[in-house]
């Protein structure tokens, strides 16, 4: 490559990184802060999403994600996908997801998560859909999922390969 050639290979990459999506917002509520709110874009006429989360706990006593509510949703849900003797499985977490002192709990692809169902229209890569969580200390928490690309493993990541990943991109409600 002549420097030219790779100096503007440069430009390019880095007008790339500098148009990935800013670092999602902290959310405060109480002892819990929250951050990395996503999702991902919906495909040919999904009609769920999943919603992911970081929330760490800053405080002495344990609290709760309970589940949540959107418009864009008939429901939202919280999950936790695990694999069991290789087959994929979802389930409702009844009782909620427990966020103790000290702790960070991450909602991520392939583990815990939002499950938005009955979405009211597509996800569209850049919206920013508004959702309200529910804890049972720290009560209600409005934030925004910030949309990436169809498949996208991480908030500002580019799709990766997910072949091996359990996803929810192939399941039909
Ligand atoms: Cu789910």
């Amino acid at each position: 490559m002549t420097s030219i050639a790779r100096r503007l290979a440069c430009t390019a990459l880095l007008a790339y990184l500098s148009t990935a999506p800013a670092r999602a917002e902290e959310v405060k509520a109480g002892d819990l802060v929250i951050t990395q709110a996503w999702s991902r874009a919906t495909p040919g006429g999904a009609k769920i999403a999943g919603g992911y989360l970081t929330i760490e706990n800053k405080g002495t006593t344990p609290d709760r994600l309970i589940g949540g509510s959107g418009d864009v949703a008939a429901k939202v849900e919280v999950h936790e996908m695990s694999v069991k003797d290789g087959v994929m499985t979802m389930r409702a977490l009844d009782k909620g997801l427990a966020i103790e002192p000290g702790k960070t709990v991450k909602l991520a692809p392939g583990g815990y998560h939002l499950m938005l169902m009955d979405l009211k229209n597509p996800l569209k890569q850049g919206d920013k859909v508004p959702v309200t969580l529910e804890f049972e200390k720290a009560g209600k928490v409005k934030l925004s999922l910030d949309v990436q690309a169809v498949g996208a493993q991480a908030p500002g990541g580019a799709a990766m390969d997910m072949k091996n990943m359990p996803d929810h991109s192939g399941m039909k409600k």
